[in-house]
């Protein structure tokens, strides 16, 4: 035994561990229920009685040794990695990363558009998806055999009747409502999906958001339009933005206009952005048509006014120069994280 014990000493002396898992073992080694001092404590029955009393302290020395060399290897092992829970695991460890969700792009540029009227004293209407004939057509001077209500251009919810319900191809119906309901002057812009029945692409999308916006007052003309869109697109796309307008033609307004904004890429100098010609289209506008204005209950001859409406993703497609109108639409983390930090005017 007396061997045994010098060896124990040896080992215990030499004994040499890196990480609290290596300490722990050699506890287990030495101290545990199978380990080598413990089994010499349970020799020590067999000791004959005239050397109890010798080896008896010669274990329990070693015993205290074990338990001390033990204790010295695991304070140096924790001083080494930094503090660690009980198991071994090292609590000073930085913690898993919880990535933060962000706004979806659409939805920051919608805010933008809404936000940029809202300081011109825009109030904000939303309305009802699932429309009725008469507000999506009818009342904005939609001829009965317009292509637009046609089955390949409308999600039609109910059919067979004549005020068909449909899901709505603009907002221009939260306008309509908005005359219907709310006093003179009018002044307001309208956030919003709509539908179309169109095949999917780079440039077309069956769902999409669009803003409109709608003035209706006394001696409105075709120079406050003018103006309002001007000051628009230098909010939304910088201070040196110019407009230029081109004929078009809406049901809805007449004269109608489209909109296009000098290239903010190339500075109008022309680019594969703007195809070489230096513009931009973004949005369609015109004087509200007098028969629009009639069917509403508003006296053409008293008041008059104009309207705009623009497609969110077109904006943010030039804002971001995104060029597949698809991503917006397909929620890949890779594109969407992009706009984590995109959240300013
Ligand atoms: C009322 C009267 C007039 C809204 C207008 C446009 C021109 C226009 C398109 C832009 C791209 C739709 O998203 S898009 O495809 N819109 O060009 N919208 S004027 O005119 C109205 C609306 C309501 C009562």
């Amino acid at each position: 035994m007396k061997e045994a014990i010098e060896q124990i000493y040896k080992e215990l002396q030499d004994l040499k561990t890196a990480t609290l898992k290596e300490a722990e073992e050699a506890r287990v080694r030495f101290l545990g229920k199978k380990g080598e001092v413990t089994a010499l404590m349970e020799q020590f029955r067999t000791v004959a009685p005239e050397l109890k009393r010798e080896y008896g302290q010669k274990l329990n020395d070693l015993k205290k040794f074990t338990l001390a060399k033990i204790e010295e290897l695991k304070d140096a092992a924790e001083a080494a990695s930094g503090p660690a829970s009980a198991s071994g695991e090292d609590l000073s460890m930085p913690g898993d990363s919880m990535p933060l969700g962000s706004r979806h792009p659409v939805s920051i540029v919608r805010q933008q558009i809404v936000d940029i009227f809202r300081k011109f004293g825009y109030d904000v209407a939303e309305g009802p998806e699932i429309e009725d004939d008469y507000h999506v057509f009818e009342a904005l001077n939609f001829p009965p055999n317009h292509p637009a209500r046609e089955m390949q251009d409308t999600f039609f919810v109910s059919t067979g009747h004549l005020n068909p319900l449909l899901l709505r191809t603009h907002t221009s119906s939260v306008q309509v409502r908005t005359m219907e309901t709310q006093p003179l002057p009018i002044r307001v812009v309208c956030p919003g999906r709509v539908f179309r029945n169109e095949a999917i692409s780079a440039r077309a999308h069956c769902i999409f958001h669009q803003v409109e916006g709608l003035y209706i007052d006394k001696n409105v003309t075709f120079a406050d339009l003018k103006q309002a869109i001007l000051l628009f697109a230098r909010e939304m796309f910088g201070p040196d933005t110019q407009i230029r307008m081109r004929p078009s033609y809406f049901p809805f307004t007449e004269p109608s206009a489209e909109v296009d904004v000098s290239c903010n890429i190339c500075k109008g100098k022309g680019c594969n952005i703007c195809k070489g010609t230096g513009w931009l289209e973004i949005m369609g506008c015109g004087m509200v048509d007098p028969n629009v204005l009639k069917a509403s209950g508003i006296d053409p001859e008293v008041y008059s006014g104009f309207a705009f409406g623009m497609g969110v993703e077109r904006i943010a497609m030039l804002k971001w120069q995104v060029n597949d109108l698809r991503h917006y639409f397909e929620n890949d983390m890779r594109f969407l994280s992009e706009f984590s930090t995109a959240t300013e005017v």
